[in-house]
């Protein structure tokens, strides 16, 4: 195995922990590259269940280093609950399995509130974060005024850039109405934490360029999903950071070369947390079984998703703007029992068929779905570990979706336990 990127090809919630848990047997260094705590990966490994937000699922398998890499962004508390959440099921997470890039930009209690606060604000207009502060940290690093991990390192060169950053958020904090954030409070909040985090920090990019020309093999883990990227997303309802595949390379520092394969990650049908358009969601009885039987409710915010049949315009787009080479199919066997799935294969916009999403919000909220209706199958897929194994209606819509999508489906999940995956080709 080459290096692999693993991207969500819809909005997130793909399943890509199980996915990532399955390829990292076999790599040596998993690295996260963007967003931040506002993931959530379930992994279920021998019956065991682990909830992982910021961490690179490698933490819970030993003789693995996992990289957070200088795309994400960190929050150091919510950091350290994790490492603590971890050690208390048992699993060791130390600097022999740990390492945090020093230029990573670090989320602050205010960013916080500041997302908080403009959700509350928005009414109906909001964008549905998940309240982490991810966006408003990404604003002060693009603004040039962020706090990074290797700034904690002398407290005397941090407290001018404390202040600066303050001088932005005390404005800010005044026009809505809201205390002012001290410079000597947060310094003291900071000065606690930095003991915490920087036994983790590491000079990642060398440390990755190294273990690229020694041959080990680097897995590159993904969150959310293409459809939430701030520049090919449903804009505005999107994260703040680029989720495709390319931005592996530009969040760990490593050339666009040495990324190696994409894998895709998609639900055999489509959900979405948070507002913002959704053309295939099902707002009836079906929409609401998809919900139940897939268990489909948010391992960060524990928000319920909304749900919808497969969108193969999507999802096309999707392989097409990040270069997935291979998508990797999950949750098929909550299709089973259906009389009849239907995927998405087309919009319709003031009369006329388009095979894209428009990039308009409006337009965006307008197209409607033109369905494909294919035979359900009543036998279980749930669990099956060949391709002989499942019934015929369900080897014909996966294989259908290949045409429609564009793409080779190459593993597909047929239930949450790592080993039910059945490796296409
Ligand atoms: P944010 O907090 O600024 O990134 O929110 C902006 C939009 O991105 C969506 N978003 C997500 N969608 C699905 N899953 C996400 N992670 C958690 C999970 C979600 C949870 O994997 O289970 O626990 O609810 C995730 N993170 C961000 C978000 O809904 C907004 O639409
Ligand atoms: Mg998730």
């Amino acid at each position: 195995m080459s290096n692999v990127v693993v991207v969500g090809a819809q909005w997130g919630d793909e399943g890509k922990g199980k996915i990532v848990d399955w390829l990292s047997e076999r790599a040596d260094i998993v690295v996260r590259f963007q967003g931040g705590h506002n993931a959530g990966h379930t992994l279920v490994i021998g019956g065991q269940t682990y909830k992982l937000s910021l961490l690179p699922s490698s933490v819970v398998r030993g003789g693995k280093m996992g990289i957070i890499g200088n795309g994400v962004v960190i929050d150091p508390w919510a950091l350290c609950d994790e490492i603590e959440r971890l050690r208390a099921q048992g699993v060791n997470v130390s600097a022999d399995n740990l390492r945090v890039a020093e230029n990573a930009t670090l989320i602050l209690p205010l960013h916080r509130e500041l997302d908080q606060m403009r959700e509350e604000a928005a009414g109906g207009g909001r964008i549905g974060t998940t309240g982490r502060g991810i966006g408003p940290a990404y604003e002060d690093k693009v603004g040039r005024r962020a706090i990074r991990i290797n700034d904690l390192k002398n407290l005397d060169t941090l407290g001018p850039k404390v202040e600066r950053i303050l001088v932005h958020h005390n404005a800010l904090r005044r026009g809505l109405g809201k205390p002012e954030v001290g410079a000597d409070a947060l310094m003291a909040e900071l000065s606690e934490v930095r003991t915490k985090i920087l036994p983790f920090m590491d000079v990642t990019w060398e440390l990755l360029d190294s273990a690229r020309r020694a041959g080990k093999r680097i897995l590159f883990e993904g969150a959310q999903g293409t459809l939430l990227d701030i520049d090919h997303g449903t804009y505005p309802f999107v994260t703040s950071s680029n989720t495709v595949a390319a931005q592996a390379a530009t969040g760990s520092g490593i050339g666009p070369r040495n990324l190696g394969y994409v894998l895709g990650i998609a639900k055999a049908y489509t959900t979405r947390v948070g507002s913002g358009p959704f053309p295939s969601e099902l707002t009836d009885e079906i929409g609401r079984t998809l919900g139940e039987r897939g268990h489909e409710f948010g391992t960060v915010t524990g928000r319920a998703r909304r749900c919808g049949w497969f969108d193969a315009v999507l999802a096309r787009q999707a392989i097409k703007v990040g270069g997935i080479d291979g998508i990797a199919l999950t949750k098929l066997d909550v299709l089973d029992g259906f009389d009849e799935v239907r995927v998405c294969v087309g919009y319709e916009i003031d009369g006329e068929r388009i095979e894209r999403l428009p990039a308009g919000q409006n337009s965006q909220a307008r197209v409607r779905p033109i369905w494909e209706t294919f035979e359900g199958w009543s036998a279980s897929t749930r669990g099956a570990r060949t391709w002989a194994d499942l019934p015929a209606q369900a080897v014909k819509y996966v294989r259908h979706i290949e045409e429609l999508i564009e793409c080779p489906v190459t593993l597909l999940s047929t239930s949450p336990e790592r080993d039910d995956t059945i490796l296409m080709r």
